[in-house]
């Protein structure tokens, strides 16, 4: 069993820090269990383009407003806590914080740990 707190994580090399966002890396692909999970932070008034093309991710709102957009289709979704998204076809996206927004993220593979955006919004695979 493997047992964290979140403050511990973000008082180590766990905190990846963007120019849009911060992620706290609870678990890892050194973890061993086949996907990660990271509590993230959207800072406020900020647009964030993404694109996962070699993950699945999904987001579980804890805290704060926003909105997703579908790039394919340009609906518009608003994301509030309790609303979750999977973006289960490496959908691309633009992901809107209205104010700040606490999200819960799962990563499937896992990330390794440092990974920041890429030019197209999206992590490397390995
Ligand atoms: C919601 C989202 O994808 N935010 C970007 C950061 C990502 N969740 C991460 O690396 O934790």
């Amino acid at each position: 069993m493997i047992i964290r707190t979140l403050e511990d994580a973000r008082q180590s090399d766990r905190r990846v820090v963007a120019e849009n966002w911060e992620s706290i890396r609870l678990l890892l692909s050194e973890d061993g269990v086949g996907f990660s999970f990271h509590i993230t932070t959207m800072y406020p008034n900020t647009e964030t383009r993404i694109w996962y093309k070699n993950h699945f991710e999904s987001v579980f709102c804890i805290e704060g407003e926003g909105e997703i957009e579908t790039l394919s289709d340009g609906k518009i979704h608003p994301i509030r806590p309790g609303t979750i998204y999977i973006l289960d076809k490496h959908d691309r996206h633009v992901l809107r914080a209205q104010t700040q927004m606490r999200n819960a993220c799962v990563f499937v593979p896992a990330l390794h740990g440092n990974e920041t955006h890429d030019a197209d919004g999206s992590y490397p695979l390995d």
